[in-house]
Order: C-alpha cells, then sequence, then structure tokens
C-alpha cells in the first residue's frame, strides 16, 4: 500500500458540515455538473411549488366560495372538449419546460469524451482501488481503506470529526481539469458516490460503467460507496483531494518515485 507523501500538505479542509448540510439543502456544488444539478433542483422544486398553490388555492377558494350551503349548485360541463384539451395541454406544456433542461444536465453528465485524466475505481468488498489510466499519473495505483480507528467503530472512544468519512490513501487529482471515473468492482455492486461532485455511478462486476467531474476548488471531498454490498458496506467511504495541477506534478513524482523503489526490491527479492 502506498502511504501518503510527507512534504505533500493536502489543501485546505473543505468542512465536512459545510459539504454535506448546507442548511436543508443540497450539499454545496463543487464541480459544473453538481450545480447544474442543483440549480436543476431549485427550478423543479419552485415549479412544483407554483402549481401547488395554484391547484391547491383554485380548489379550496372554489370549495368555500361555491359551497352548498350557500346556495351553489354544481356546475355540469362533463365531454367538454375545450376543458379537456386545457388541462392536457397545459401539463404537458409543463413537463416540456422541466424535461428540456433536465435532459440537457442527463447528457452532459454522460459526455465522457476528452478527459485530461482517466482513473479506474474498482469496488472491493470493503474498499476500494484506483488506477490511473492515463494522464502523468499513469500507472499509479493502490487501495483506499477506511482510516476511522476500530475503537471509534466499536464505540470505546468518541467519534472523530470524519468518523466513516475517512482513507488511507484519497484519491489525488488536480483541480480545473476534466476527470474521467471507469467503474468497475471485483465481487458484488457498489457505487462511487461523491455528493459535492454530482456523481453516483454503479460499479457492476464485469462491467465498465464511466463518468466524470472537474473539481473547482481545491480541498477534500468526501463520499461513500451507495450500493448495499455486504457486511462493511458503510466502511468504505471516499476520499478525493483535488490540489492544484503544480501540487499533483510533485503527488505524481512522488508515488511514481515510490514504484520504483518498489519494483527495485522486487527485483533484488528474485
Ligand atoms: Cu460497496
Amino acid at each position: 500500500m502506498i502511504d501518503s507523501p510527507s512534504f505533500w500538505r493536502p489543501a485546505p479542509r473543505v468542512r465536512l458540515k459545510q459539504q454535506l448540510h448546507s442548511g436543508y439543502n443540497l450539499p454545496q456544488p463543487q464541480t459544473i455538473i453538481a450545480r447544474e444539478i442543483y440549480d436543476l433542483h431549485t427550478l423543479i422544486f419552485v415549479i412544483c411549488c407554483v402549481i401547488f398553490v395554484v391547484v391547491f388555492g383554485a380548489m379550496f377558494y372554489a370549495i368555500f366560495r361555491h359551497r352548498k350551503s350557500v346556495g351553489h349548485k354544481a356546475e355540469q360541463f362533463h365531454e367538454n372538449t375545450t376543458v379537456e384539451i386545457v388541462w392536457t395541454v397545459i401539463p404537458l406544456l409543463i413537463l416540456i419546460g422541466m424535461m428540456w433542461p433536465a435532459t440537457k444536465t442527463v447528457i452532459a453528465m454522460k459526455d465522457t469524451s476528452r478527459p485530461d485524466l482517466t482513473i479506474k475505481a474498482t469496488g472491493y468488498q470493503w474498499k476500494w482501488g484506483y488506477d490511473y489510466l492515463t494522464g502523468d499519473g499513469q500507472g499509479i495505483s493502490f487501495y483506499s481503506s477506511l482510516a476511522t480507528p476500530r475503537d471509534q467503530l466499536e464505540g470505546k472512544a468518541p467519534k472523530g470529526e470524519h468518523y466513516l468519512l475517512e482513507v488511507d490513501n484519497p484519491v489525488v487529482v488536480p483541480v480545473g481539469k476534466k476527470v474521467r471515473l471507469i467503474t468497475t468492482a471485483n465481487d458484488v455492486i457498489h457505487a462511487w458516490w461523491v455528493p459535492a461532485f454530482g456523481v453516483k455511478q454503479d460499479a457492476i462486476p464485469g462491467f465498465v460503467r464511466d463518468t466524470w467531474f472537474k473539481v473547482d476548488k481545491p480541498g477534500t471531498y468526501r463520499g461513500q460507496c451507495a450500493e448495499l454490498c455486504g457486511k462493511e458496506h458503510g466502511y468504505m467511504p471516499i476520499v478525493v483531494e483535488a490540489v492544484e495541477p503544480e501540487k499533483y506534478a510533485l503527488w505524481v513524482a512522488d508515488q511514481k518515485k515510490k514504484m520504483a523503489a518498489q519494483a527495485e526490491v522486487k527485483a533484488l527479492r528474485k
């Protein structure tokens, strides 16, 4: 397993609270896709609220003003073609108005073309393995396991700030670069999920799926496996360190040095 390099300092930590709970809303978006999802969520929510107010307003008004006790009689308009067309066309237009931006975002989410680097994430029961397939870091490969001490899991020690959301080897990526993430699994279905990136992709044994993200700001971003994958499903978090490209180059150089040293040791043992 590859240790975190000693010279390389992690970027300023984005507080977990900020990431997971921005009030009662979605986490603060950190990528263009996450921002689009966030805006879409707001737009659709507003549309739903307007429909709610209009429909219930009209209903309660009608119930109150036209009640039988003040002498109203029910209007009869069965098989009124105009009414039927109106209440079909209006919802249809509303749905098209919602579908248009949503479809654009879904298409953008799936556009993994022309990445700056490609990383393969493999789900294992119960950890993640990462292989850097293209880019400067090509050839880097490591496992990323839960780093929360056993004592905390067993309730013998107070829970730390990043309880169950900390790993020994985080995935390191440069900010402002398009990262294509390929997901697969070794045993059962897992899912690679980092809420702040707007990324959630199943990792399926025997299949290769992909997604992408481009992180705006340096920071530590956390997520979890999002597919029930066995008894330690909750113990395979994801930690992504997004760093400036210069820092990333230093990290890559350090990892490569370590890999070369490991290869030498192996050769000597033969
Ligand atoms: Cu899993």
